[in-house]
């Protein structure tokens, strides 16, 4: 993801933080973060290039063999050097501090805390598992609406940026609330297995093909995507089931009187 999907998923995670998460994560923060772990998620993305971190670049992914939907540990994780072993590594590192004060002394827990978190998000952008002939889509070139960019671009910002705007008054804070929404009420029943793994397993990144099934599909080099890509891929705009005050007990209120009477007001920008 770029900026928007990284800060997107660790506001999200934020919430789902048990209390004794909230006291372990604030401890290893930076100070500059204020407490907000969404403050350093893409920070691995802006030290990857740097001649230091060099070797951090192949983290962010896991792709597959071309034309192998199927994600393997041994085949596509050679020497745990790919997204999914980073999240078992620094996992392993966060852990050990709970249990070990030495591993404080060891390991750099607040680099491991901005890693884990970028790359939980990485691992879930369905071209971080994509093809190796492509570079995870990097190579296919396509048009997102009149814009020329490759389809990795597309799912890291492209798609995020634009539903946005379509559906979201381009404000980040709309969407991640749109998305907050959904999970309460549209996928009440699968967040709890989203958040556990077998007994005794600290980690299991197992991704899954949605590759295959989403991210290539309708997607091949020179093709024009846009409005129907978005519907396909993130089902359009979340609206989650009514809940507030009915309309007939704002209509006491002048200001609200004065929008409803001016048909070509848009009733939601007035009430925000
Ligand atoms: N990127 C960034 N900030 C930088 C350097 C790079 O946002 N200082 C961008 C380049 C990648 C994008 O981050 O295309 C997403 O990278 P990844 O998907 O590995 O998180
Ligand atoms: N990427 C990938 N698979 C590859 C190479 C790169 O998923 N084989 C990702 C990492 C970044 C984006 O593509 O999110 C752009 O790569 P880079 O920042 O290295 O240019
Ligand atoms: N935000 C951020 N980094 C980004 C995008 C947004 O820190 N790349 C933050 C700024 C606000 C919040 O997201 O605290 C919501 O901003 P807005 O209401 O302008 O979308
Ligand atoms: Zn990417
Ligand atoms: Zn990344």
């Amino acid at each position: 993801w770029g900026d928007d999907g990284h800060y997107a998923v660790c506001k999200i995670a934020q919430g789902y933080f048990e209390e004794e998460t909230v006291v372990a994560v604030k401890k290893f923060l930076p100070a500059y973060a204020d407490g907000e772990l969404a403050a350093v998620c893409s920070w691995p993305d802006e030290i990857k290039r740097l001649p230091q971190w060099k070797w951090t670049a192949a983290l962010h992914f896991a792709d597959t063999p071309d034309d192998k939907c199927n994600y393997d540990y041994s085949r596509d994780c050679p020497n745990d050097w790919c997204v999914t072993g980073a999240i078992f590594n620094y996992t392993n590192q966060l852990m050990s501090a709970s249990k070990d004060s030495q591993s404080i002394v060891h390991y750099n827990l607040t680099e491991a805390l901005m890693f884990l978190s970028h790359y939980m998000g990485d691992i879930h952008q369905p071209l971080h598992e994509g093809f190796l002939g492509d570079l995870g889509g990097n190579k296919v070139k396509v048009n997102w609406y009149n814009q020329e960019t490759n389809l990795h671009r597309v799912w890291d910002d492209m798609i995020i940026e634009s539903a946005l705007e379509k559906y979201y008054f381009s404000s980040l804070s709309v969407m991640i609330h749109a998305l907050q929404d959904k999970l309460k009420y549209g996928w009440s029943n699968d967040v709890w297995s989203w958040g556990s793994c077998q007994l005794n397993q600290t980690a299991c990144p197992n991704p899954i093909d949605l590759a295959c099934k989403y991210a290539y599909r309708n997607a091949t080099a020179g093709t024009t995507l846009g409005d129907g890509f978005i519907v396909e891929n993130v089902g359009g705009k979340y609206t989650p089931p009514y809940t507030s005050r009915p309309w007939s007990s704002w209509l006491g209120s002048r200001w609200s009187l004065r929008c409803l009477q001016d048909s070509s007001d848009n009733l939601t920008e007035a009430l925000m």
